[in-house]
């Protein structure tokens, strides 16, 4: 009965010196398990005059109730250890500043769009769009531009199945429109024209803004205008000149090439004309009462010139140290 006490300070000690779950449990084991020392004093009681049994029965089982006690508490403690750890391992610091994220910006190619579209905005002339695949009818016939002519061949124009084709200008969207007004038509076409043809100045898909104004009077010199305040407005350039070189194109009569220059030599831009009357009788005008102009203008080549881009291609590679440029 005296080692008792003794052994009870033995397991206690024992209980605080362990430092997880698996030891605790064994140190029980050993204390008081099936075969383990406090219960093998239990089974010794028989050996004892009878008298003493009942006093000596009562304080093992008081001392066994006491590790019972301890080891209820060591448990919890140990696994509040574990859990603080587990918090402790896995904190996040939330007052870090966040990785910050990139900001996107607008192609040069639809930057030059919007740039455009809003300069012929300002002077009156709606934004028109249409399909990019086309008929026969649409892209070609009702342009004055017969059967067999070379415009037609196959080396210019992507066809698809079903007889159509990519357009390979906008004036299609110009058709359309006039198929649904009545004149003053004052419009632009931007918008996405398709031609079998690649190197550093052609892509086979490049951008085109046509501009269309038909109304009683509109002459020739309405369009020198209209195209030298926008070329003006968008370069910006005060030192800028521009000419008319005189050209041919089926839909228009007469016709003209667009040239600029900001100093050494020239660069063509467009081509611009007169709408011929044989496109007017297509849609329904009358082209003795109605006369206008037309024009059209590469996208591209107004982003190269006025961002100095040299190669058409670098505005479809997406290389992003490219674009990253004009943000
Ligand atoms: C150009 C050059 C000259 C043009 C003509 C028409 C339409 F539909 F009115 F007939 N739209 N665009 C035109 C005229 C386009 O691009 C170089």
């Amino acid at each position: 009965m005296e080692s008792l006490d003794q052994l009870v300070q033995e397991a206690l000690e024992e209980f605080r010196r362990v430092k997880d779950p698996d030891s605790l449990e064994r140190a029980k084991a050993r204390y008081l398990g099936r075969a383990g020392i406090l219960t093998g004093l239990l089974k010794t009681l028989g050996r004892l005059p009878p008298e003493e049994r009942p006093v000596a029965g009562a304080r093992i089982n008081q001392a066994k109730q006491r590790l019972e006690e301890a080891l209820a508490r060591t448990r919890e403690a140990l696994a509040w250890r574990t859990l603080e750890e587990r918090l402790a391992s896995e904190a996040l610091d939330v007052s870090l500043p966040g990785r910050g994220q990139g900001v996107g910006g607008l192609h040069p190619v639809t930057r030059t769009l919007a740039r455009i579209e809003a300069l012929f905005a300002s002077i009156g002339f709606e934004i028109a769009s249409g399909p990019e695949i086309e008929t026969d009818y649409y892209n070609f016939t009702a342009l004055n531009i017969p059967e067999g002519h070379p415009a037609r061949a196959m080396h210019d124009t992507f066809y698809v199945e079903g007889g159509l084709l990519l357009r390979t200008h906008t004036s299609p969207i110009q058709i359309r429109y006039m198929e649904r007004h009545t004149p003053p038509v004052k419009i632009i076409a931007p918008g996405k024209v398709y031609r079998v043809d690649s190197d550093a100045t052609h892509s086979p898909m490049f951008h085109q803004v046509e501009g269309l104004w038909i109304d009683r009077h509109i002459t020739f010199a309405d369009l020198k205008g209209v195209v030298a305040d926008f070329l003006a407005r968008f370069f910006e350039r005060d030192t800028l000149r521009i000419r008319f070189r005189p050209s041919f194109f089926p839909f228009t009569e007469p016709s003209a090439e667009i040239d600029m220059s900001f100093g050494e030599g020239w660069l063509e831009l467009g081509g611009c004309g007169m709408v011929h009357p044989n496109v007017l009788k297509f849609v329904d005008i009358d082209a003795e009462r109605y006369q206008g102009f037309a024009f059209g203008l590469g996208v591209e080549r107004l982003a190269m010139l006025r961002y100095g881009v040299n190669d058409i291609r670098a505005f479809f590679e997406n290389d992003m140290r490219f674009l990253k440029q004009f943000n």
